[in-house]
């Protein structure tokens, strides 16, 4: 084991140097043909090419903009202010942003178990402080994400632990399923999602078995769709197909959004939608199957030649 252990460090220590001697072989000449990136096992999540931006809520920081939390654990209590403040490059508060679906920024507050999702608008005060009432009622690790695009910047979603203190009583993640009901209201999902790939996904909203076809706008669309991984609560974007208004997208019972998921994996979909004046949020489970695994042979053939990814 002792032995092992040192052969590894050895070789690590040898890719190192050979990292190094690979990295002034490229900038002297042309790269070596074959280069060992086989030897090092995958750390991450597979991605869906390896090429596209990563997904978003990840990070705390990025593109020179920070997620601030003023408070980043607190009691469990029903309602609790959350303040928080965009930081640039400098360290300064950000003030200007620019609207996006009718607010400056949208918050996504979740437990890291999937439960207690909130969708809410934070008040930003004049010196770029952002502060919301939040329910926080049960314990837990939270994530808490904001989407916003700074003046002159790009749209950007940073993400934060937010800690509420007391007994943790973590729930499975509810299975995969079409179908989703709340309040009376049957939402079901069409659409095949496909790792890498943009993918068109329809959801129709029903109440009483009857077709729901007057859902009222809501921040200027006929729903809000949040997607995030399961695993590590990766934000995906996701954009509405066509908005209220333009002639030719109804007023239910379906609403079409484009979405692009990372990875095979289980996400989790919260679809806010309006309807008799008040804001409602179906919750959903995806199981997003692998894009290679197309047959269970061909999955079998992978896993014995080790040929598969
Ligand atoms: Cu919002």
């Amino acid at each position: 084991m002792n032995a092992t252990t040192k052969f590894a460090g050895f070789t690590l220590g040898l890719a190192a140097v050979f990292g190094i001697a690979l990295a002034t072989g490229a900038a002297l000449g042309p790269e070596p043909a074959d280069t060992p990136a086989h030897d090092t096992p995958a750390t991450g999540p597979a991605t869906g090419s390896g090429t596209e931006e990563p997904p978003g809520g990840l990070l705390v920081t990025s593109g020179g903009y920070t997620l601030s939390l003023d408070t980043p654990q607190t009691a469990a209590a029903p309602n609790t202010r959350l303040r928080f403040r965009i930081l640039d490059q400098q360290g300064a508060p950000v003030t200007r942003y620019v609207r996006s679906h009718d607010k400056d920024l949208h918050l996504i507050v979740v437990r890291r178990d999937m439960s207690a999702f909130q969708h809410v608008h934070p008040v930003l005060d004049g010196k770029g402080t952002w502060s919301v009432p939040l329910d926080l009622t049960r314990a837990g690790d939270y994530r808490v994400f904001a989407d916003f695009t700074p003046d002159g910047g790009e749209n950007l979603t940073l993400g934060a632990d937010l800690r509420v203190a007391g007994a943790y009583d973590p729930r499975p993640l509810p299975v995969a399923a079409r179908t989703a009901t709340v309040n009376g209201y049957t939402v079901s999902l069409d659409g095949a999602i496909t790792p890498g790939r943009s993918a068109q996904v329809t959801l129709s909203v029903s109440k009483d078995g009857k077709p729901v076809t007057d859902l009222q706008p809501y921040l200027g669309a006929y729903g809000h769709l949040v997607a995030l991984r399961a695993a590590d609560l990766a934000y995906l974007h996701v954009h509405p197909e066509g908005h209220p208004g333009d002639g030719v997208t109804p007023a239910g019972p379906g609403i079409t959004f484009a979405m692009t998921a990372p990875s095979a994996g289980d996400y989790r979909l919260f679809l806010d939608f309006q309807h008799e004046g008040v804001v409602r949020t179906a919750e959903f489970t995806v199981s997003v199957p692998s894009g290679d695994a197309q047959t269970a042979e061909q999955a079998e053939h992978g896993a014995n030649t080790g040929h598969g990814h």
